[in-house]
Parts: structure tokens; sequence; C-alpha cells
């Protein structure tokens, strides 16, 4: 039994996380500033200490005594961070150094182990498909930019300050309790969610721009075996399936699923769209033993039983 904070712990990804470190029996508290997380999402009795993870006293305070911290808060949208960008700049690095930093000194028995989320982000207009870890990081978005940082910071936590981390840049990621009305949600929570209530779901451009979903349930396996096992150098992972899916697709068979028809219509593409985002699973699954193999017709069948 180990104790642990999750920051962004009352959000979609941190919400399973806990689920699944509470099953195993660890004792669980909560940074998260509620902007877009809920309580609700967690099982009564968690701690919720609610605040903002640049605030290093706040920080401080929340991860004194842990074992280690898993750092999923940030503002996760693209869009905001355009809308918003030195706003989500705080959030999303100042927030992770303020982790890293506290990390440092929030044990006697020494410096704790950071298990953080980046994300595909990092690579921007990379066209070099499937993605490895290796392939050149070209951030198009302040989002990408911070998380990168973030990655570039984990190296300084690592080696300058001893604080074992470990960074995992997540694709798409889909499945129960990702906020289907939000306008920031992933394309398969509004279409899942626009479709079980016989609305219509509008694609951008064509269609046919493919994606490498991951079901969160999945993912989260890898951010405890990482806690479980800290290594120094700061590693990163890919957090994806290889598989593409187009949108279309998407579209079809989750109309299939929920047994509605599909009303689709076709709106302009998006600006700055990227066409094909496909990750290339090989290190994390040489790491870690275990690929994402939920297929996607079980992970949306789950999401759709969520609504
Ligand atoms: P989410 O919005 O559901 O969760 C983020 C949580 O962080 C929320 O509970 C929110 O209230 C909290 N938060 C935001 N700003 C905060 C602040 N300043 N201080 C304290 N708490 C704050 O999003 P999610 O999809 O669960 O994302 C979790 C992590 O995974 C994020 O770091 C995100 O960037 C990353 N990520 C997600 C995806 C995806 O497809 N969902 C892809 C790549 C990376
Ligand atoms: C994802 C992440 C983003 C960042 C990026 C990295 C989400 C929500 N966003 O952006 O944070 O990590 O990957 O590259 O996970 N679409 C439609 N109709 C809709 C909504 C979306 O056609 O109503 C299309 C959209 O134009 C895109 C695809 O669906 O081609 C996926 O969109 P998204 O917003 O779910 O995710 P993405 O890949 O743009």
């Amino acid at each position: 039994m180990a104790r642990y904070l999750v920051t962004g712990g009352c959000g979609f990804i941190g919400s399973h996380l806990i689920e699944r470190l509470l099953a195993g029996g660890h004792e669980v508290r909560v940074l998260d500033d509620l902007s877009t997380g809920k309580r609700e999402n967690l099982p009564d009795g968690v701690p919720v200490t609610v605040g903002d993870v640049a605030d290093a006293e706040a920080v401080r305070s929340a991860i004194a005594g842990v074992d280690g911290c898993f750092h999923l808060a940030a503002v996760a949208s693209v869009d905001r961070s355009r809308e918003a960008w030195l706003e989500t700049h705080h959030a999303n690095l100042s927030g992770t150094i303020a982790v890293f930093d506290a990390a440092r000194r929030a044990n006697p028995a020494g410096p704790v182990p950071v298990v953080y989320a980046s994300s595909a982000a990092v690579y921007g207009d990379n066209p070099n498909m499937p993605l490895t870890e290796d392939a050149a990081t070209r951030p198009l978005s302040a989002y990408g930019a911070d998380k990168l940082g973030c990655e570039l910071h984990a190296r300084v936590a690592d080696g300058v300050h001893g604080v074992p981390t470990a960074g995992f840049r997540f694709f798409n990621v889909y499945g129960p309790r990702q906020d289907p009305k939000s306008p920031y949600s992933g394309v398969i929570s509004i279409f899942a969610g626009r479709i079980a209530r016989g609305e219509p779901i509008t694609i951008n451009g064509d269609g046919e721009q493919v994606r490498d979903f991951i079901f969160v349930k999945d993912l989260v396996r890898y951010l405890t075996a990482a806690m479980d096992r800290p290594q120094s150098g700061a590693p990163v992972y890919n957090v994806c399936t290889g598989r593409p899916t187009s949108v279309n697709r998407l579209a079809e068979v989750l109309a299939e699923l929920s047994g509605r028809p599909l009303d689709r219509r076709h709106g302009p593409a998006r600006p700055g769209d990227i066409r094909v985002s496909i990750g290339d699973p090989s290190r994390l699954v040489a790491a870690f033993g275990m690929s994402c193999d939920t297929p996607l017709e079980d992970g949306l069948r789950q999401t759709l039983a969520w609504l």
C-alpha cells in the first residue's frame, strides 16, 4: 500500500487512474482546481484539495508525505491554449515545474517519483508515421510547446534534482467520463453524445483524416506500472495502438453500436487539422510488456453505455 497525490484527479483520465489505485489498495489524495474536473467523477472519501497546480505552496502542502505523484492537471485543450496563451502556460508548464520542485522534498526518505501526462501534440506536423519517440518534435500549439517543456524539465528534475520521472505522450484518449458536452472534448465523446441523443454530427472536412484512439482503461495501467518501477533518465513513452481509424469509420461504428441512424453532415476542414496521427507503440510494449489491446468496438460500447 502506498500513498499518492494525483493532480487533476477529478478529470477524465485522473478519475480512471484513481479507480485503479483504490482497487490496488492504495491511499489517494487529489489536487484539482475543478475547472473541468468534477468531484462526482470520484468515489466518496477521496480527499480533494481545491487549488491551482501552479501555486507552489498548494502543491507543497498537497504532496507532503506521499510516496509518489501522478501529475495530470493541465488545461487539456489546444483551442484554450490559443485563446488564453499565458494562463494555460501557467497551468501546463509552471504547474509541472511546481510539481517536480515539490517532489524533491515531499518525503523525508528523499525525492519521490513523478509520472506525468505529455501529449502527441509535441510532434505537431511531423509527417513521419508511425511516430516513434525519437521523431522530431515540432509542436504547432502553445499546448504542445508546453508539453514539450514539461519533458525538458523532467530531464532537469531527474538529472539535477534526483526526482525520477516518466512521461507519457497520450494520443487520442477516449472512454467513459470524457465530457460529451464540452466544446473542447474529443471527437468520440462528441459523436457518441450526439448520436445517442439522435442529433446530427458534423464531420470536419472529408472525414478521411485518421487518429490513433486509445481506451482510457488501457492507458492508466502504464501510469501505475511506471510508478511501481521508477527509472532514471526521464524516459518518455508514446501511448498509442499503432492502428489508424478514420473519422468517417468512427461515426459509422458508433451509429451501428448505438442502433441509431447516422445523420452526418460535412463542415469545413478544421484549420490546422492534422491529416494523419499514428504512434508507434514499440517502446511502450517493450518497457511494460503490455499493449493497448481493448478493441475499438469494445471501448466504444463502454463509452456509449456510460452516457
Ligand atoms: P480533463 O480536463 O478531464 O482533466 C484535467 C484535470 O486537471 C481537470 O480535473 C481540471 O479541473 C484539472 N486542472 C486544470 N487546470 C488545473 C490547475 N491549474 N490546477 C489544478 N487542476 C487543474 O482532461 P484529461 O483528458 O483527463 O487530461 C489529463 C491529462 O492528460 C492532461 O495533462 C492532458 O493534457 C493530458 N492529455 C490528454 C489527452 C486526451 O486525449 N484526453 C491527450 C493528450 C494528453
Ligand atoms: C488531439 C487532442 C489534443 C492534442 C492533439 C495532438 C483531444 C480532444 N485533443 O487533437 O489535445 O493532444 O490531439 O495532435 O484529444 N472532428 C470532427 N467533428 C467533430 C470533432 C472533431 O470531424 O465534431 C475531427 C477533427 O477535425 C479531427 C478529429 O476529429 O480531425 C479528431 O479531433 P479531436 O479534437 O478529437 O482530436 P485532435 O486529434 O484534433
